[in-house]
């Protein structure tokens, strides 16, 4: 580890002082029985990275790699392991297979456990076709009209139930690529049918304790129609599907100007929202780093999902799986990580700070604009100072993209593994 712990005490003594006064001045404001309630939620608070997100992402006109990037899975655990040195709020990896096959699940799993790291999600790819691949994805997986290649598609799925119940991870994330590109290509009620039949196979596969998730995505890479392609699908097959089925929210997959919040507010009265891919985006599925863009839909998201599981008493870590789904070709993948968990963590905290029994009653009196002061008072409120508490009271460090700059990190990662590195993935 590139890092040891006494360097982010001294780091954070440094800056104590300066924290100090705009903490206290926060706690002030906010009294303490509502800056310890969000401190607690802050401290538990995990998001799970995705194996994909550690490399420098691409786009399909080139890819600029940065150096240092994880060779292995190894080295991805490791740079998972680094960011939840620094944040403590990233204590969970998402792997995506056959890009990081855990060939020794044990072993793969002593390591995570040995930098505090669980496995959240697997991720299943019927999308790309892989070099020893017998038959081709090319007109979809679970919706192909040939059985052989359905089948093709419901074992891979169950090979990786297998690696994740090797890792002690509890849920599997199916996103399919299933669709056309022209209208007349595909029967829509057909391949509906077919994708449930594959899926009904995979969930009977599912161990007792395992979810399904079921990530829509509106376009891309079809682009008529998506088999899987908007909330409704997925909720249509969840249904079907039975009690362990949920809905996957990637942030990225709507249509322009979605209102997800409300999508987000139904499937959780439903009991079917089952976890999150957290992103930006400004036109399609941008995988920009989440707050990036819309730091205000953001909470508004957050606003319901802290609604909607609070009045059932649910857990975000053991009834969700938050995770992020974000990689781009500018940045240093890991500050981007950094800079995504403390976006989400900032519009949790926010959302965390509204006043609810005020809220109802606004909204009980038809008062549009007193409802709209609350949420926007609690969105204006800068609670950066109480994450940063929430880390130092974690030994995490105060500012973590100020503390990985300062030691240099990336060029000890390039002096690691070279300059050339580049990671496995998208
Ligand atoms: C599809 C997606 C899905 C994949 C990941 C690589 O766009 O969001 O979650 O698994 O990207
Ligand atoms: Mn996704
Ligand atoms: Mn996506």
């Amino acid at each position: 580890m590139p890092l040891e712990s006494y360097q982010i005490a001294q780091y954070n003594q440094q800056h104590e002082v300066a924290h100090r006064r705009k903490f206290e001045f926060l706690a002030e404001e906010l009294g303490s029985e509502t800056t310890e309630r969000i401190l607690g939620k802050l401290i538990d608070f995990q998001i799970a990275i995705p194996s994909w997100a550690l490399g420098t992402g691409g786009t399909r006109f080139g890819r600029f790699a940065g150096g240092g990037e994880p060779r292995n899975l190894e080295e991805k655990i490791a740079d998972v392991g680094l960011l939840h040195a620094l944040n403590r709020s990233s204590g969970a990896i998402s792997l995506h297979i056959p890009w990081d096959i855990p060939t020794d699940g044990e072993a793969i799993k002593q390591l995570a456990a040995s930098y505090g790291l669980v496995f959240d999600a697997m991720n299943s790819n019927t999308f790309q076709d892989q070099p020893n691949q017998e038959l081709s994805y090319k007109f979809g997986s679970l919706q192909h009209t040939d059985a052989a290649v359905r089948t093709q598609a419901i074992n891979h799925n169950i090979d990786v139930i297998r690696y994740g119940e090797a890792l002690g991870s509890k849920s599997l994330t199916v996103w399919l690529s299933d669709g056309s590109s022209f209208p007349g290509q595909l029967n829509f009620r057909k391949a509906f049918q077919r994708t449930l039949e594959g899926l009904q196979e995979i969930y009977a596969a599912l161990p007792a304790d395992w979810k399904i998730f079921v990530e829509y995505k509106a376009f891309e890479p079809n682009f008529y129609s998506t088999t899987v392609g908007d909330w409704g699908q997925s909720f249509l097959y969840a249904s079907k599907l039975g009690p362990k089925a949920y809905t996957l929210v990637d942030l990225g997959h709507h249509l322009p100007n979605a209102n997800i919040e409300q999508i987000v507010s139904l499937l959780l009265m439903e009991e079917k929202l089952g976890g999150f891919h957290f992103n930006d985006s400004k036109y399609g599925d941008d995988d920009l780093t989440a707050g990036s863009i819309k730091p205000y839909q953001l909470f508004l998201i957050f606003n319901e999902l802290v609604d909607g599981m609070d009045t059932r008493g649910m857990n975000h870590a053991s009834d969700l799986g938050w995770m992020i789904d974000a990689s781009h070709n500018v940045k240093d993948p890991l500050e981007d990580l950094l800079q995504s968990v403390e976006a989400i963590k900032l519009a949790y905290a926010q959302a965390l700070l509204v006043d609810r029994l005020a809220l109802e009653e606004a909204r009980t009196n038809n008062d549009v604009a007193a409802a709209q002061e609350l949420l926007q008072n609690a969105f204006r409120t800068d609670l950066r100072p109480l994450l940063a508490e929430a880390r130092l009271r974690a030994d995490a460090a105060l500012n973590p993209v100020g503390l990985y700059r300062e030691l240099s990190l990336r060029n000890k990662l390039i002096e690691a593994r070279g300059l050339k590195a580049v990671a496995t993935g998208l």
